[in-house]
């Protein structure tokens, strides 16, 4: 059976019959506050929705593109009658402002973009609309239909970019490097902007690196956690396999686990001493506070995969040539290939959350070694 004739929603197979379009959605409509969060197939919109049925008794309507393929593994496992699917595109500002008029959400979670940074260089233009034009729709649409709705809108580290200081906070200047991180500052200007213009409750918080066992396959820490588990499985077995093939391995990542940002995320959005002077709500940093270069993210997850291995041929002349050995074999079982090179790289990203945590009380509860381990046992179930 493929995958996708395994999927359910509600307990019924998804197809694109069971995500209500705007007319059915009024129907469903049952009087509690409403929750409009896109992005739901992705990893921060499926943690968002599941935190919203645990902690609060809000209606969720979860933003999805009509696909003739279905991507709906992280939301699967969701069977709530508060739970609905709408179909939305970020790129249609009609369908953003018929939701916002017929649907009057109390919160709007943006969490939809084109959110990998290596295909902003061959998608610039998709990457601006879908990430920062869509932000004004939704933002004029808020204003026009439903102007106490609160807006999260999903900030970046990316807008920092060519860093000017170490740790980066709230203050550090908006320098990005790549057309995914330009289109994340100017959705932040726009942010802003409402805010100021219209004593909007808008805020965009700045994450940091955050990855989970639903993180998307092509994001360096799944990718790696993905491959040492077929790689152990075929080590296991005395199979061939493919060495993992990765680009810059020296770029350096304040890596947290996205669980917790979510929350961090509901707090911004719950900022209760501005009392309705929403000009002076602040957007804050989320991140762990740990740096660790991709190669360490490589030692740790063989190491937790209980394969010992080791770094050959580090010279910074020719960085190609950098291998990852099995001790015991010599095996290869990762190197590099300059096809993941991006045409402008940020080589450093670590973020100041001491604001969020003084002020909003929110605190990371998983590090750097946890969260590689529970990647890296994730895939060795799942590949199983
Ligand atoms: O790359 C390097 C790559 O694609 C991390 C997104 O959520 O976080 C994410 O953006 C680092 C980069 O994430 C491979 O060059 C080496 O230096 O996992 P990534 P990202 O670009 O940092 C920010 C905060 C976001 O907002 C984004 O939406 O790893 N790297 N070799 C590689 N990266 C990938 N993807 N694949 C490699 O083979």
């Amino acid at each position: 059976m493929s995958q996708n004739l395994k999927e359910t929603y509600h307990g019924k197979k998804i197809d694109n019959a069971n995500i209500l379009n705007v007319d059915a959605a009024i129907k469903k409509l049952n009087g509690s506050p409403v929750v409009i969060v896109t992005g739901v197939t992705g990893q921060d919109g499926s943690l968002m929705v599941d935190y919203l049925l645990k902690n609060t008794n809000y209606q969720i309507f979860g933003g999805v593109r009509r696909l003739s393929v279905f991507n709906h593994k992280n939301i699967n496992h969701i069977n709530d009658e508060r739970f609905s699917l709408v179909n939305f595109d970020l790129t249609d500002s009609h369908t953003i402002s018929r939701i916002v008029e017929k649907l009057k959400p109390s919160y709007f979670i943006n969490f939809a973009a084109q959110s990998f940074v290596g295909s902003s260089w061959d998608f610039p233009r998709q990457t601006f609309e879908t990430n920062c034009l869509s932000v004004l729709d939704i933002l004029e649409s808020i204003r026009l239909y439903a102007n106490s709705c609160r807006v999260y809108q999903a900030g970046s580290s990316e807008e920092f970019g060519n860093v000017s200081y170490t740790p980066q906070d709230e203050n550090h200047p908006l320098k990005p490097r790549s057309p995914y991180g330009a289109s994340k500052s100017s959705a932040r200007q726009l942010i802003k902007v409402y805010r100021d213009s219209y004593n909007m409750y808008a805020v965009q918080g700045w994450l940091f690196n955050h990855e989970g066992t639903r993180r998307g396959e092509e994001f360096v820490s799944r990718k790696i956690s993905k491959n040492i588990a077929i790689i152990q499985k075929a080590i296991k077995e005395n199979l061939e396999f493919k060495t993992l093939k990765l680009g810059n391995i020296h770029a350096k990542r304040d890596w947290s686990d996205a669980e917790d940002f979510i929350d961090g995320v509901w707090r911004m959005l719950n900022q209760e001493k501005y009392n309705k002077n929403f000009k002076e709500i602040k957007d804050y940093v989320l991140s762990s506070g740990e740096l660790h270069t991709v190669s360490e993210f490589v030692e740790e997850g063989f190491k937790i995969a209980g394969i010992n291995g080791r770094w050959i041929n580090n010279t910074p002349e020719i960085p190609e040539n950098e291998k990852f050995i099995e001790e015991k074999t010599n095996k290869v079982l990762v190197e590099i290939d300059p096809k993941f090179y991006r045409p402008a790289e940020v080589d450093l990203l670590l973020g100041d959350s001491k604001s969020a945590q003084e002020e909003l009380g929110w605190k990371k509860t998983t590090g750097f070694k946890d969260l590689v381990k529970k990647m890296v046992e994730n895939d060795i179930l799942e590949i199983k």
